[in-house]
């Protein structure tokens, strides 16, 4: 990735913390060269964050990388941190979520109520012969048993996989089976759209697959009838008539606590697997950290999925770990009305929110007039994270919701790293639209060329980790061997992320999405993140998605899926005009070499339940192959859409 383009790079807006917030921030400029002064002595200070039972005696165990094992001999329980411990210190009666279903209906649950109901639900598994190393599937919608069940895992010590709700019956069967699963927890459905829609057919068709599977734990959200077997058995009649009296034991710090398996937009998914001490202390940190959490006055929103890893670490674990009042939210963001995320804001007063790019250029096709009805003035902190976020739409989301004030993280992680690696810090850093900017302190961040050597400021490369971190990945569940060649054999010593990446002059990082997504034309190296970030540049342009196709003269040609914003006309000539405009607007922009060579406007792109695109699909439909595994895909029908409507021009 010698030859890179530079369009990026000439970002020449900077954005500095506002005055209050870097005077009352929690973490301040200090902590980069206390990190750096001793990396290990630093995190072991934020190890100190959580109630240990026992202390380590070792902050890290190296000896045998890339298998780490952080504070070696320390003993502590993640769902006492994550409750016992605010019930104890008297905050019992604080909220720890305000729950908004689709259909409108609410519960708000304090940390005393959150803890009952996780003692409730680790004394029904236990009686279900669940012991510590046990796997536990869950597999339900955005209800707070989803939280309750994952809490509950984490206090006996089982191990929980949480699969996305809407994952199909091969998905969950395949995932019991890797981890071979004991219990399945779920639901008869859950609300999307404003209509009920059926959960548990699709775990009957999985169980039936699934020798290990004992039970069934049925939450009821709909009402909607159900199969029953010998193996269900209802939440309310299993979980709400134990008892709520239980004495959390402490485990091992590498006491495994979830596996998650990767979303999987190439290849056959990873069991990412996670322990307790070193990944609590990273979520609780970064969520202090990077979101400025004021326990006793924010009101914090993560709009992700739970079954989603942004979810794990910034809905139940780092948020609760610090007492966090926060809102989950069950729907989809255009149920009743497309104002529902700025109405959830306003009427809850939220003051940080985090959610994905691809929202935020659905929210900008939907227009500026929606959020511009409501009062977002409560919000302080605005977080983004998933894909790389592009500078338009990094504008727009500081102007529109931000209103010009809220500071912007743009934090770069994966299921692999448990948390945020890279991001501003809200009351130090001065941002760029579209940089992540730098990593963490305790974060040993690097972008290396073919050869592993770190590239200059200006240069471009490969993503790595040079130093193990506290939230670490440990392996692949069950798969060692694939942990080591897949992270750890492309650079000697390094951890590979699998991310493009650029410095700029300053340093600064500029996520550039997967390496495999970065095309070759006529000998250039051009980045999809780039030319998707020059169309989302014009103003008629909502959202785009680029990919290469093979090419018989250029090797590789640009082809762009685009969506233009709600008001544009792409009826007949109009369409074509504009299809013209963009590929000029981009030569433009980015330099001839990165004119596509056909544009397609489309209504929707293909993408995966936690909101990345699909590029390999998009490749499939720019080289007119047939479509491979679409079992990831939010919603197949995408597909149809493109396929028959699309506009097409060359
Ligand atoms: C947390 C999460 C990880 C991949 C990662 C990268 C992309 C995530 C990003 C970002 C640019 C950001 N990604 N955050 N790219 N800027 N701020 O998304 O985990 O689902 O495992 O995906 O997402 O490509 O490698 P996961």
């Amino acid at each position: 990735m010698s030859e890179t383009l530079e369009n990026l790079l000439q970002e020449t807006r900077r954005f500095e913390p506002p005055t209050a917030l870097a005077d009352a921030a929690n973490v301040t400029a200090a902590a980069y060269d206390e990190a750096a002064e001793d990396r290990l002595a630093f995190w072991a200070r934020q190890a100190g964050r959580l109630d240990w039972a026992k202390e380590w005696d070792e902050i890290l165990d190296w000896s045998n990388p890339p298998f780490a094992k952080w504070f070696v001999g320390g003993q502590l329980n993640v769902a006492y941190n994550c409750l016992d411990r605010h019930v104890a210190a008297g905050r019992g009666d604080r909220v720890a979520i305000h729950w908004e279903g689709e259909p409108g209906d609410t519960r708000t649950i304090t940390y005393a109520e959150l803890h009952r109901l996780t003692g409730q639900a680790a004394n029904a598994l236990t009686d279900l012969g669940v012991v510590a190393g046990d796997r536990v599937a869950i597999y339900l919608p955005m209800v707070p048993e989803a939280a309750v069940a994952m809490l509950a895992c984490a206090r006996i010590g089982a191990t929980h996989s949480v699969v996305f709700g809407g994952f199909s019956v091969d998905a969950l069967s395949s995932r019991i089976a890797d981890a071979s699963a004991k219990v399945v927890i779920t639901a008869d459905g859950g609300y999307r759209r404003g209509k009920p829609s059926a959960l548990k057919p699709t775990v009957d068709e999985a169980v039936a697959k699934s020798p290990t599977i004992e039970h069934v734990l049925v939450v009821r959200r709909t009402g909607q009838d159900v199969a029953w077997t010998d193996k269900d058995l209802w939440w309310h009649e299993t979980v709400e008539t134990a008892s709520d009296q239980h004495v959390a034991q402490p485990f091992d710090a590498e006491q495994p606590l979830f596996i998650l398996y990767t979303s999987g937009t190439t290849a056959k998914p990873k069991g990412i697997l996670h322990t307790s001490g070193g990944y609590l202390t990273q979520a609780a940190y970064t969520h202090h950290a990077v979101f400025d959490l004021k326990p006793e006055t924010d009101v914090y929103w993560c709009t992700a999925d739970i079954g989603w890893v942004t979810g794990h670490s910034y809905i139940v674990y780092g948020p609760l770990a610090n007492g966090a009042t926060q809102i989950m939210y069950e729907g989809t963001p255009d149920t009743p009305s497309k104002a529902r995320f700025w109405e959830i804001v306003d009427r809850y007063k939220v003051t940080i929110l985090y959610t994905a790019p691809t929202l935020i250029r659905t929210m900008m096709k939907w227009g500026d007039d929606i959020p511009a009805g409501f009062d977002l003035s409560s919000l302080r902190v605005l977080g983004s994270v998933g894909e790389p976020i592009n500078p338009e739409a990094w504008m727009w989301y500081r102007e529109n919701i931000g209103r010009g004030r809220a500071p912007i993280v743009d934090t770069w992680w994966q299921t692999e790293t448990g948390a945020i690696m890279i991001s501003p810090l809200p009351g130090v850093t001065a941002t760029k639209p579209g940089s992540a900017m730098g990593p963490l302190p305790g974060i040993a961040a690097d972008v290396v060329d073919d050869q592993g050597r770190s590239v200059p400021d200006g240069g471009g490369g490969y993503l790595v980790l040079r130093e193990p971190w506290p939230s670490m990945l440990r392996t692949i569940w069950g798969d060692d061997a694939r942990f080591v060649e897949t992270y750890w054999s492309r650079f000697e010593g390094m951890y590979f992320a699998g991310d493009g990446a650029k410095k700029d002059s300053d340093g600064h990082l500029w996520l550039l999405g997967r390496v495999d997504d970065v095309m070759l034309v006529s000998g250039h190296n051009i980045s999809t993140t780039e030319v998707e970030s020059a169309l989302v540049s014009h103003p008629s342009v909502a959202e785009a998605a680029v990919v290469g196709a093979t090419d018989p003269t250029t090797g590789q040609a640009i082809v762009a899926f685009t969506i233009p914003r709600g008001s544009v006309d792409t009826s007949g000539d109009a369409g074509e005009a504009l299809i013209q405009e963009l590929r000029n607007h981009v030569a433009k922009t980015l330099g001839p070499i990165a004119k596509p060579r056909q544009i397609m406007l489309v209504p929707e792109l293909p993408k995966t339940r936690s909101g990345k695109i699909m590029r390999r699909l998009l490749r499939d439909v720019a080289e007119n192959r047939s479509l491979g595994d679409v079992t990831t895909l939010q919603d197949s029908a995408v597909m149809d859409l493109i396929s028959s409507g699309m506009q097409s021009g060359k």
